[in-house]
């Protein structure tokens, strides 16, 4: 059990405690609890295992019970108590912004909510007005929440969509009667979550194709199923909409679907100032009176936009951020793409939280194509990620030192660089001295505690740690979890000016989770002639395929191979590493 689970049950606890008219003081000792844990340098387990629960700040004689009891059983009776005191789906109502359990207990007890959706009916029908401290604005205020509530619970994450619909992609594909097949919408365009996923097939039987799909064991449910198309559900609620097309209107209706409508809005402009409309299925002349025109184009993507005067545009630019412009002057960029790629340079390995050893990190690496790659364990004051000490960083840089001899006495040509991802700690300070830094190939450098700092102390730590010249990189710019954590507070401009001024590089971070920088941001920072480095932040080998969300990623904020660190050389790195 980790320490930010353990936080959470504690925290749950205080909650419930508050909805149950609990005394502050009692309430306010539990959340303490969770606040310290939260914080915390080493595992709890540990703490337990040396029976040293009672020196952890906040912890007394009865909440260090119920840690050993949770440590010990998987659950705390007290907890499991207060739980059957009320609905299950009371607590839900706590995940909207703004609503504490102060305001749980007030409309529980006063009108029976026992739900979001209860909760959303009462202010809709301005019944929470009546209770002491709302009003119709706070009605307002708080449909709004519940409708950001709901949007963060209904999007999926591109790297949870993607991998499935490439699987629905392949098994049309191996169907005979099947043509063509394409994904399109905002999984196309790679959007960092996805509202629905939405794929495009042409066949020469559309109704068998169609048949076969609304019966794969994917789905969990049919929520339509047509002669031309299909609207399933997975498990996890993702929405799936199969269309059938003629094969003359494939390229026309892959555009049309692939929008984003913004951009399909530009081009439809564009369209009818050359007397030509676009739909879904074609792009037509425009006649007198009623008349259907001419197609002169639908069969393929690259003839819709030609039609229109414009090279090919790729679905990642699709977004009416100046593409169609830049195509127009013949000035759209070479996207980055995940073959430029030779290096990747966050990871981790069992020194610090990853799951495997330097070497087989450094083997998959190979695996997959690369030059190099850069192992960043984690510093020592993140002791809940096993940070290493000054002289395990050392021990670490003698191991690593070995294997590439190794490589190099086996005749491989693979190098592995030796970084550490440090954290600025909460004063601004490195988390390692300047001589471990030194000592190291490549500096990364990480916010993981403090989140809920205000900007100003935010930013002083960020200046301070990129005015240390052995800084090369700051990893996961913003902290933010997709749909789960916002961004601390960070000035993302002043932070870019920053970068350039001191010649760090800022990273866009893999992982499905995090995608940090995003997609704007890292556009603005190449504008400003910030270097970028794409890095998977891998914990364990698989996680090294995410490089591909990092690129999607990369491609939306159109970077070109040369933005980007480590698209370079193993030998043109290590000149970078010695940059200033
Ligand atoms: P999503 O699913 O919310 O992540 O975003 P999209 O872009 O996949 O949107 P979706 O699934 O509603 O529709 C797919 C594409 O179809 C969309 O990007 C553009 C096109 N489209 C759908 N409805 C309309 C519409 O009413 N007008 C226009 N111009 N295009 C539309
Ligand atoms: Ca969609
Ligand atoms: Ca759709
Ligand atoms: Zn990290």
């Amino acid at each position: 059990m980790t320490n930010a689970e353990i936080a959470a049950v504690f925290r749950e606890i205080a909650a419930l405690l508050e909805i149950d008219g609990a005394d502050t003081f009692r309430v306010r000792s539990y959340q303490r609890v969770a606040d310290s844990l939260e914080s915390l340098g080493e595992n709890v387990a540990d703490i337990y295992a040396r029976g040293e629960l009672q020196k952890i700040p906040g912890v007394g004689k009865s909440t260090a019970k119920k840690i050993s009891e949770l440590l010990d059983t998987g659950v705390v009776a007290a907890h499991q108590e207060l739980r059957a005191k009320f609905p299950e789906t009371l607590l839900e109502m706590l995940s909207i912004s703004g609503f504490g359990p102060r305001k749980v207990a007030l409309v529980y007890n006063e009108l029976g909510i026992k739900s979001v959706e209860e909760l959303e009916e009462a202010a809709e029908e301005g019944r929470l007005r009546e209770l002491q401290g709302f009003g119709a604005k706070s009605e307002e205020n708080l449909l709004r929440s519940i409708a950001l509530y709901r949007q963060g619970q209904k999007r999926t994450l591109l790297g949870s969509a993607l991998p499935r619909a490439q699987e629905l992609v392949k098994l049309l594909q191996a169907r005979d009667d099947v043509l063509q097949v394409s994904i399109a919408g905002s999984l196309r365009r790679g959007r960092e979550t996805i509202g629905d996923m939405d794929i495009l097939a042409t066949s020469t039987d559309a109704a068998g194709v169609c048949e076969f799909f609304a019966g794969l064991p994917q789905f969990s449910e049919v929520i339509a199923h047509g002669e031309t198309k299909v609207s399933a559900r997975f498990e996890d609620n993702l929405q799936v909409d199969l269309r059938a097309v003629e094969p003359e209107s494939f390229g026309a209706a892959l555009q049309y679907f692939t929008g984003s409508q913004a951009h399909n809005i530009e081009l439809r402009e564009r369209a009818q100032k050359r007397d030509l409309t676009i739909n879904e299925y074609g792009v037509f002349r425009v006649m007198e009176q009623d008349e259907r025109g001419e197609k002169v184009a639908g069969e393929t993507e690259e003839g819709v936009y030609e039609a229109v005067g414009l090279p090919w545009i790729p679905p990642e630019l699709r977004e009416a951020r100046g593409e169609i412009e830049a195509a127009e002057a013949g000035r759209l960029p070479e996207l980055i793409t995940l073959d430029d790629i030779r290096g990747d340079c966050q990871m981790h390995s069992e020194w610090s939280d990853g799951h495997t050893s330097i070497a087989e990190m450094a083997t998959a690496c190979r695996e997959r194509g690369y030059e190099y790659c850069v192992i960043t364990d984690h510093s020592v004051s993140l002791g809940v990620a096993g940070g290493l000490t000054p002289e395990q960083v050392q021990a670490e840089a003698a191991e690593i030192a070995e294997l590439n001899e190794k490589l190099r006495a086996e005749g491989i040509d693979f190098r592995v660089f030796h970084g550490t991802e440090v954290d600025i700690l909460a004063d601004g300070s490195l988390d390692y001295d300047d001589d471990v830094l030194a000592a190291v190939d490549f500096v990364i450098v990480a916010i993981h505690q403090g989140f809920s700092r205000d900007e100003q102390r935010i930013m002083k730590r960020l200046r301070a740690a990129l005015e240390n010249p052995h800084v090369d990189c700051v990893a996961h710019p913003t902290g933010r979890l997709i749909n789960t954590r916002e961004a601390y507070a960070v000035n993302l401009a002043e932070l870019i000016d920053l970068a350039a001024e001191h010649d760090v590089a800022l990273e866009i971070n893999a992982f499905p989770e995090r995608l940090d920088l995003d997609d704007v941001h890292c556009r603005l920072a190449r504008d400003r002639g910030v270097d970028i480095m794409i890095n998977t932040d891998a914990h364990d080998p698989a996680h090294l395929d995410y490089m591909q969300f990092g690129v999607t990623t990369a491609r939306r904020g159109w970077l070109e191979a040369k933005d980007v660190v480590n698209t370079r050389s193993a030998g043109e790195f290590e000149q970078w590493l010695h940059r200033k």
